[in-house]
């Protein structure tokens, strides 16, 4: 009988959440699971499922269908793996909590997504500010049943690997790339922008806001101009980038990425907000761009 694993959370100080990281591997303790656990699932499931319809990209309910998620029960590892491990060689595996970056970008690298065993409280339900079971289960694992995004993720994982090696820099713009695409990217269909970032499809404001608040900016995707943004943690993005298929961002992490970060260190990094007048800005939830300086 395997040990209970631990339940590894953001230290709640003065000074606010501290991360505290973990690298062990566990087994999901899938019957330890109460009945508050199955049923915090259900609410964020059936919440978000609810939202998500006509906002998410076309796949992501398709595909949580696919893999047989319901609000029932929390999902078991062992069967979402069945089908994933067969589609796109992916394989789920339970962790304590926040990886450090380079653990992180190695399973990455060798197709394993690392998946938080533990849900949030219920007092927790409408925000919690590290990766739970949910955002990891609901927000991740979907896409990964898309052969160019699985693929993808690899590609970021062996880039991360290596950006470790180079330095803060890189990391830093590595990682944003990975916030702005992964967890808030949003994708052009035919009938407008649609959400395929895990971070907003977990969050029952922020699936709204992205496509239909006149605040933020949803600029189309250039890998330069994303990996020299910065991006705050504890708000709602004040820019989300719009690519216009899954094989955009599979050809933008084609290059080698070192030349690219020894340019950018040379410039300056671009606050959240900001539009410049190189970008090709879309209206809200319409799909139609215009470049931000006149017509295209
Ligand atoms: N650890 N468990 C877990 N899940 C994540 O999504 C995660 C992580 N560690 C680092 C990390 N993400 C981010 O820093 C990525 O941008 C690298
Ligand atoms: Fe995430």
């Amino acid at each position: 009988m395997n040990a209970q694993p631990r339940r590894v959370e953001h230290q709640q100080t003065d000074k606010g959440t501290v991360p505290i990281y973990t690298t062990a591997v566990v087994e999901q303790p899938w019957s330890s699971y109460s009945r508050e656990d199955h049923a915090t699932w259900a609410t964020l499931f059936e919440r978000q499922q609810r939202i998500l319809v006509g906002r998410a990209a076309r796949e992501f309910l398709e595909n949580q269908r696919k893999f047989g998620m319901t609000p029932h029960a929390i999902p078991k590892f062992d069967e979402l793996n069945r089908l994933l491990t067969r589609a796109t060689g992916w394989t789920l595996i339970g962790v304590e909590g926040l990886l450090p970056e380079l653990t992180f970008f190695e399973h990455l690298a060798n197709r394993r997504f690392p998946v938080t065993w533990w849900i949030r409280r219920p007092e927790q339900i409408d925000y919690i500010s590290e990766p739970d079971l949910f955002h990891d289960l609901f927000g991740h694992v979907p896409l990964l049943l898309n052969p160019v995004f699985a693929d993808y993720m690899q590609a970021y994982g062996q880039g991360g690997v290596k950006a470790h090696g180079i330095g803060a820099q890189a990391l830093t713009n590595l990682t944003r790339l990975y916030w702005y695409t992964v967890e808030f990217g949003l994708i052009k269909e035919d009938a407008g922008l649609r959400i395929y970032g895990s971070g907003i499809v977990s969050s029952k404001g922020e699936s709204i806001h992205c496509l239909e608040s006149p605040a933020p900016n949803r600029i189309a995707f250039d890998l330069k101009r994303i990996m020299r943004t910065r991006y705050r943690i504890d708000t709602y993005q004040k820019t989300y980038f719009v690519i216009d298929s899954y094989e955009q961002l599979m050809r933008a992490t084609a290059p080698d990425f070192t030349p690219i970060y020894a340019e950018l260190a040379e410039l300056d990094s671009i606050p959240a907000g900001a539009v410049l007048p190189t970008d090709v800005v879309y209206h809200r939830g319409t799909g139609e761009g215009w470049a931000a300086d006149g017509d295209v």
